[in-house]
């Protein structure tokens, strides 16, 4: 009976996030409505994501529309959807999409108290080659009532009330922290639900896997270049780490966050901000890390501290298994002290 309770008493993410709501009786609902529109923009890009081969490979209607449009690139799909789908939730005023030169400021019968920054998918370069790809949001409250500017987006990550990803792979799963843990929902596409099935997921405190992408040896500075010697030629007795890097950021974080290890995307000669931006890539995934107990570092500060001056604005980044980064933060305290 226990199996079937579990069957029939399905956790999907509206119910949990309700009764995440249910904690807060202040609550009007507008977050949950908020999620629930960007969970619509999250099954969406899941359809199209899966569909996209076939479409290119047998010429599917889709590939070319009535008009004869040329069949748009995927990322601009899933971007159109994402910004349709938060401007109609009405919980919206600014939203900073990856795909966006400019913020879009929501026009004021639509307007609502959040912004969102967000990739609406990441790694999109890797689709033709069926690796996992994803979306990428975080979620900041407007900070005062008045008319929206750019400040209300420019906010630490540490400001954040809410940041997920959903990674379209072997299975569409979405990762979610309101600020209380975090809890990963997998697609039953029967169902078109998310259903919980990754219940608080706690980062290992340290770990066996380093990812990162080797090719920028030649660039790294001297902690970087330290830290991944003492990854493969650990001088402590301890084993080598593994070296798993799969260049499309939801999945190596998806994959340290429930094997634990570190994820790295460090300065080099080349970008000394590194490459990864800081509102919708940088922020959303620290944030997830330190609530599953992991921690995220820049090289010079706690990732969530720092304030963004530019919308699009990169930072170099080591995130993961809390042990992992405080490794990381002794060899860079060490050359600042040298
Ligand atoms: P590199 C994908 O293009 C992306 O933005 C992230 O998803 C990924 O982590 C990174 O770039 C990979 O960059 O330089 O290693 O190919």
């Amino acid at each position: 009976h226990a199996a079937d309770a579990l069957r029939t008493d399905l956790m999907t993410i509206t119910r949990f996030v309700l009764n995440e709501q249910s904690k807060h009786p202040e609550s009007r609902g507008d977050f949950t409505i908020l999620l629930s529109h960007i969970v619509l923009g999250c099954k969406f890009v899941c359809s199209s994501v899966n569909k996209a081969g076939l479409a290119k490979l047998i010429g599917l209607a889709g590939e070319t529309n009535v008009q004869g449009e040329e069949q748009k690139k995927l990322d601009v799909l899933s971007n159109e959807v994402f910004v349709k789908a938060l401007v109609s939730s009405g919980r919206t005023s600014i939203l900073v999409s990856e795909e966006d030169e400019e913020a879009i400021f929501v026009e004021a019968p639509k307007r609502g108290r959040y912004c969102v920054v967000f990739d609406p998918l990441d790694g999109s370069s890797n689709i033709d080659c069926s690796v996992s790809i994803g979306t990428i949001f975080g979620i900041y409250m407007l900070k005062d009532g008045g008319e929206p500017t750019l400040d209300e987006v420019l906010q630490p990550g540490k400001n954040m009330l809410a940041a997920g990803y959903c990674m379209y792979g072997s299975s569409c799963t979405l990762v979610l922290s309101t600020g209380e843990g975090v809890n990963g929902f997998t697609l039953d596409p029967s169902l078109g639900e998310f259903i919980l099935t990754h219940p608080d997921i706690k980062i290992p405190k340290k770990g066996k896997i380093y990812s990162v992408n080797e090719g920028n040896a030649k660039n790294w500075d001297g902690p970087t270049t330290k830290y991944v010697e003492k990854c493969k030629f650990p001088t402590d007795g301890s084993s080598s780490k593994s070296l798993r890097y799969i260049g499309s950021m939801v999945a190596d974080v998806h994959r340290t966050l429930l094997y634990g290890g570190i994820f790295l995307y460090p300065a080099d000669k080349k970008s000394p901000n590194g490459k990864l931006r800081v509102l919708y890539e940088v922020f959303p995934m620290s944030f997830l890390m330190e609530q599953a107990g992991g921690q995220a570092f820049t090289g010079k500060q706690r990732a969530l501290d720092l304030v963004p001056k530019k919308i699009h604005e990169r930072s170099p980044i080591f995130m993961g298994s809390y042990d992992d980064v405080e490794d990381v933060k002794a060899l860079y305290a060490a050359e600042e002290n040298k």
